[in-house]
């Protein structure tokens, strides 16, 4: 079993090539497979041979290694029940691949024949879609269509060329209900063979996903339609997504897949960027249309791109709000502008420690801390360095910097605003820093837009 540690250094593969198979196929068994017990944020290494590209980044996962088989890039994808941790305190048992859910991000290049073994290690049979590729009719994992579902135990090849670049995703088309709100699905990077079309400097994946477990327990309720009470970036909450850590001037793209049942808003704060991919294929430049927000439909997936000019942490988030809180009931009633003193004076005499809320909004959640049912977290929660962030689910923070090293993700902090750039308490009269413009500000140039007529 390999661990966060062992796989740095891997490579995209070059670790695990036997050098005597390199230029001839042959019958090399099974390829291992990569076991991931971490759900942290795994940088995968730039490609040492063949097209160089920039490897994606998946928030609080990792990218599967694969080795060359003659001219075929294999790959080794384990489905089973694994335990994933959500956000520390609350780990939800699930099924996925290779030790986690989400399952580990393939990466590939177009033109690329791959081979990927899929065993499963499931109680049920299982198949693996491959969403967005273009591949033979047999290959297009629908179990009971394209092929017999994989049976416990089992190990099926899926064999196909990647004949196009893009952003794709992977999960279970078997029992599909049940798996995949049990965890199961995953992206499929092709990057262009072509290093000098779209290139980015970083390259970030979310992945749009959602449970419903109840607080206390361990394995999501599977019937759940609509009403989740977890929402998910990679089978991960706030506050315990990682960052995505960029270097002032870096080109970014944001690759977001959708595989809940309802569509997210995706907003960026402190930005404008570009959508520029599909998983249809690559928008052209004249198409790409200006947004903050990105609707991701369901089982869709939406990538943009920006310039970090903005130094400063940068909200991003889904845009429905109850998509940025954690485990929470529905059916609390409103209590804003009730008068709860009396009651809570009565109740008190039974129950001392009562507490009164809700009847100035539900921010006091966001402070206080009340015991909780073992293996959940607070619905709000997060600190900020000026105080509780109140949020949960889908959030995370863009963290935009100078001197950020290439390929360093690490978490540089909070950012501190410089004077005269943070909201502040008027008291009377303006402090000394404000002017009525400012010329460090940075205008956004327009593009001509032209009329006929
Ligand atoms: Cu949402």
């Amino acid at each position: 079993m390999l661990n966060r540690r062992q796989l740095i250094g891997v490579g995209a593969g070059a670790a695990l090539v036997t050098t005597q198979a390199w230029g001839k196929t042959t019958n090399m068994g099974l390829p291992d497979a990569a076991e991931m017990d971490s759900a942290s944020t795994l940088i995968t290494p730039r490609p040492s041979s063949g097209p160089d590209y920039t490897p994606v980044v998946t928030l609080n996962g990792w990218t599967l290694p694969f080795r060359m088989n003659g001219n075929v890039k294999e790959f080794h994808l384990v489905a089973e029940p694994v335990e994933r941790e959500l956000a520390e305190g609350m780990t939800a048992h699930l099924w996925g691949y290779n030790g986690q859910s989400t399952g580990p991000t393939i990466e590939a290049v177009e033109g690329d024949r791959v081979r990927i073994y899929v065993t499963n290690r499931l109680p049920e049979h299982t198949s693996v879609h491959w969403h967005g590729m273009i591949l033979p009719s047999g290959m297009d994992g629908v179990s009971g269509l394209s092929h017999p579902g994989i049976p416990p135990g089992k190990t099926y090849i899926y064999e196909f060329d990647l004949v196009k670049s893009g952003t794709f995703m992977y999960h279970p088309h078997a029992d599909e209900m049940v798996q995949m709100a049990m965890g199961m699905m995953g992206f499929f990077i092709v990057h262009p063979k072509d290093p000098a079309f779209m290139p980015v400097d970083r390259d970030f994946l979310i992945m749009l996903n959602a449970f419903d477990i109840d607080p206390g327990t361990y394995v999501p309720r599977i019937m759940t339609m609509t009403d989740f009470n977890l929402w998910t970036w990679n089978s991960r909450i706030f506050p315990d997504i990682d960052p995505l850590v960029v270097n002032r001037g870096d080109k970014v793209r944001v690759r977001v897949g959708n595989l809940t049942m309802t569509n997210h808003p995706m907003h960026m704060h402190g930005y404008d960027f570009k959508v520029t991919c599909t998983d249809g294929g690559w928008v052209q430049p004249s198409a790409q249309w200006p947004e903050v927000s990105i609707d991701i439909p369901v089982g869709a997936m939406r990538a943009y791109e920006f310039v970090a000019d903005h130094l400063g942490d940068w909200a991003i988030h889904c845009h429905k709000s109850h998509h940025t809180m954690n485990a929470m009931g529905h059916d609390v009633p409103t209590f804003i502008g009730v008068d709860k003193k009396p009651l809570t004076q009565k109740i008190r005499q039974f129950q001392p420690e009562y507490m009164p809320m809700g009847t100035a909004g539900m921010a006091d959640m966001g402070v206080m801390e009340m015991p909780l049912p073992d293996n959940t977290i607070p619905m709000m929660t997060g600190w900020g360095p000026h105080g509780p962030i109140e949020m949960g689910g889908m959030f995370s923070v863009v963290k935009v910097r100078e001197g950020i090293g290439a390929d360093d993700y690490s978490d540089p902090g909070w950012y501190e605003n410089p004077p005269g750039e943070q909201a502040y308490e008027w008291t009377g009269e303006l402090p000394e820093f404000t002017s009525n413009t400012s010329p460090k500000t940075q205008y956004t140039p327009r593009p001509a837009l032209t009329s006929k007529g």
